[in-house]
């Protein structure tokens, strides 16, 4: 079955899509656990989306880096009702996950999109179901599990090594029998990848859209986010993900100039700004031309 994205899931305007994060998980390093609760995931998906967000991405498992798993029972526990209700109050939803079951669940409660952070690695069910569902995909660079991913931040070329393995994974998707167009491509900032890979590849993100997937960029609050003085040195006190807002909203920019599809961020209004700004300064120049 070809899979197309949703046309809903598509910019109306010219900037990217928001995706507003809602963290289903006790122990998430950007927002640590303040929506664990079914009922404040909730709100707190109700509120990204009064401010701004078009799509809301429910997640039920902490990537933090050395951060053991859940079962998958205590997943689904965490995540169907919330995608469900959301769903229900007519939310465009995404679910992270990288089971195919928790996605498979997801779908019936209403999600619109599966964003796998292990791109289909992680379980070897994933991919068929996708096939199977014809929902769009999102794929983004993985290595390795939370507990082992800082292990695996080796690279001679980070930006060549990423794009190649996101090609590798697109061929492996396509073998299962996804379609083409179904297929959202994410480098997956902060994912065994140290503070130089990830500026590395926001410098190169260009090249990660030329690949002809539509882009998801997720650096909200991440780490490098929180080391900004690339003088002060690694043993530098960064600061607390909650004051990395103003840093990701300027990425929310920079993916924006190289052509994302969508950005993956906690605070919207922050980022709503930045793309706004985007968009005017762009409308402007299109006017006079
Ligand atoms: N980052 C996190 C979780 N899910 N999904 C995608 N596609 N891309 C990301 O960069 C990404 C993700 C980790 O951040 P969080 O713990 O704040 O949700």
């Amino acid at each position: 079955m070809t899979a197309a994205v949703a046309p809903a899931l598509r910019s109306s305007t010219s900037r990217p899509l928001i995706m507003g994060v809602v963290n289903v998980t006790p122990d998430s390093f950007s927002d640590g656990g303040r929506w664990f609760e079914p009922s404040a995931a909730i709100e707190h998906g109700n509120l990204l989306l009064e401010q701004g967000a078009d799509l809301l991405d429910v997640g039920g498992e902490s990537t933090r880096p050395g951060a053991g798993r859940p079962s998958e029972e205590e997943e689904l526990a965490r995540v169907i009702g919330v995608v469900r209700a959301l769903a229900d109050q007519g939310a465009q939803v995404s679910v992270d996950t990288m089971r195919s079951r928790v996605a498979a669940e997801a779908l019936e409660a209403g999600a619109q999109l599966i964003n796998d952070v292990s791109g289909g690695l992680a379980d070897p069910q994933m991919a068929p179901l996708v096939a199977s569902a014809g929902v769009p995909f999102v794929a983004m660079h993985w290595r390795a599990h939370s507990a082992q991913m800082d292990l695996e931040a080796r690279y001679a070329d980070v930006l060549a090594e990423v794009i190649a393995e996101l090609e590798q994974r697109v061929a492996g998707l396509l073998a299962a029998g996804v379609g083409r167009e179904a297929i959202i491509l994410d480098p997956g900032f902060g994912f065994s990848k140290d503070a130089g890979h990830n500026w590395a590849l926001l410098a190169g993100l260009e090249q990660v859209v030329a690949l002809g997937h539509p882009v998801l960029v997720g650096t909200s609050r991440k780490r490098f986010l929180g080391r900004l003085d690339l003088t002060a040195g690694p043993d530098a006190e960064p600061t607390p993900p909650t004051e990395r807002d103003a840093a990701t909203a300027a990425t929310s920019l920079l993916a924006a100039q190289a052509g994302a599809w969508a950005v993956r961020v906690h605070d919207v209004p922050s980022t709503r700004d930045a793309l706004s700004v985007w968009d005017n300064v762009r409308a402007a120049g299109g006017a006079r031309a």
